[in-house]
C-alpha cells in the first residue's frame, strides 16, 4: 500500500508532521506538483538540455549541478514554489533563503551513485540545524531507479569523519564518503512519485543507488537556510532570499536572474563557485572540481 502523504495538496505541515522531522531528521512523502506541473517542468529541464548551447563557458550539467538558481529562471520558479516555501516554513520559521539548487540526474541504466555522507561536511555552514533540503521528483524514485536512503534519527548525531574517494561514478564533488559503518538494514527508501518531495536535515546519514529502471531519476534537491545560518570556513557565501527578511546579513544576497544565463549571471556564477571552492575543498588532498556530472 502506497504510504500515506505526509501532508496533503496545501499549505504548512501539521504539528505531528513537524515532531515526525525533528524525531527522524526526514519526511515523505510531500505532495508538492500535479502531474499537468510536473510535465511542465521536466520538459522545461529537457528542453535546455536539447538546446546544450555550445557556447556556454561550462557544460550545462555544471550549471544543473550546483547553483542552477543563480543562472535559470526555471531553477528559480522551483526554489520558489509557494507549496514548498510553507512546508518547509513550518520547520525552518518564515525567514528563507536559497542556499543551492542542483539537479541530480542519473540517465536510465547508468551506474551513478551518492555514497553514504552528511551534506553539511564539507559546506563550511557548521553543524547548523537550520539548513534543509527539500528533494523534487520530477521522475519517479525508486530503489530500482536510484532513490535516496536514509538513515533515520542519525542526524542527532555530530558530523562524523568522511574519506575522499573522488570516485568517477559519485555524483559528489569529491566521492566522500562516511568513514563509520552505516548498517544497510537502518536505511528506508526514500519512494516518491513524480511532483512529490522528501526533506532532509544537512546531518541525515543518506545515500543512493544506480538507476536500474528505463527512465532518467531526475531529482531537484534545493537547500534552504535561515539567515542565522553562516559561512565558517570560506571567506563569503551567497544565498537567494526566498521569503521574510535577513535581517542577519551573513549572506551576499543575490537576485534572481532575468533570463537564461545572462552575462552578468553567467559571471556572478564564477564569482560564486570560486568563493565556494574554497570551502567545499578544504583538506582534500586532490583539486577538487566543483561537482563533476
Ligand atoms: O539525488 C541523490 O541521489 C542524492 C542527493 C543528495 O545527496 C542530496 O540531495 O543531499
Amino acid at each position: 500500500m502506497a504510504p500515506t502523504p505526509a501532508s496533503s495538496l496545501a499549505g504548512s505541515l501539521a504539528p505531528a508532521a513537524v515532531d515526525r522531522y525533528q524525531r527522524d531528521g526526514f519526511l515523505f512523502p510531500l505532495n508538492v506538483f500535479d502531474a499537468a506541473e510536473t510535465a511542465r517542468h521536466r520538459a522545461a529541464i529537457e528542453a535546455l538540455e536539447a538546446r546544450d548551447d555550445p557556447a556556454l563557458p561550462r557544460p550545462l550539467g555544471q550549471y544543473f549541478r550546483v547553483n542552477a538558481h543563480y543562472v535559470l529562471p526555471l531553477a528559480v520558479e522551483l526554489a520558489l514554489t509557494p507549496k514548498i516555501l510553507d512546508i518547509v516554513g513550518s520547520i525552518l520559521g518564515p525567514d528563507l533563503l536559497v542556499w543551492s539548487c542542483e539537479f541530480f540526474i542519473k540517465e536510465a541504466g547508468t551506474p551513478k551513485i551518492v555514497s553514504w555522507h552528511q551534506d553539511l561536511t564539507y559546506w563550511g555552514l557548521g553543524e547548523t540545524d537550520g539548513e534543509m533540503t527539500a528533494w523534487l521528483a520530477l521522475s519517479p524514485a525508486t530503489p530500482k531507479s536510484g532513490c535516496m536512503r536514509f538513515v533515520a534519527g542519525s542526524h542527532r548525531k555530530h558530523i562524523q569523519p568522511h574519506k575522499d574517494t573522488f570516485n568517477a561514478d559519485n555524483l559528489l564533488s569529491r566521492g566522500q564518503e562516511l568513514a563509520v559503518a552505516v548498517d544497510e538494514a537502518d536505511a528506508t527508501d526514500v519512494v516518491l512519485e513524480p511532483g512529490q518531495m522528501s526533506l532532509h536535515h544537512g546531518r541525515m546519514f543518506h545515500a543512493s543507488g544506480p538507476n536500474h529502471s528505463d527512465d532518467r531519476r531526475i531529482g531537484v534537491a534545493i537547500r534552504y537556510v535561515t539567515p542565522a545560518v553562516r559561512q565558517i570556513v570560506g571567506k563569503r557565501d551567497y544565498a537567494m532570499l526566498a521569503r521574510g527578511m535577513d535581517r542577519d546579513r551573513n549572506w551576499i544576497n543575490v537576485a534572481p536572474p532575468g533570463g537564461n544565463f545572462e552575462p552578468a549571471a553567467l559571471a556572478r556564477y564564477e564569482t560564486i563557485l570560486a568563493d565556494q571552492t574554497e570551502a567545499l575543498s578544504a583538506g582534500a588532498a586532490q583539486p577538487v572540481g566543483l561537482y563533476a556530472t
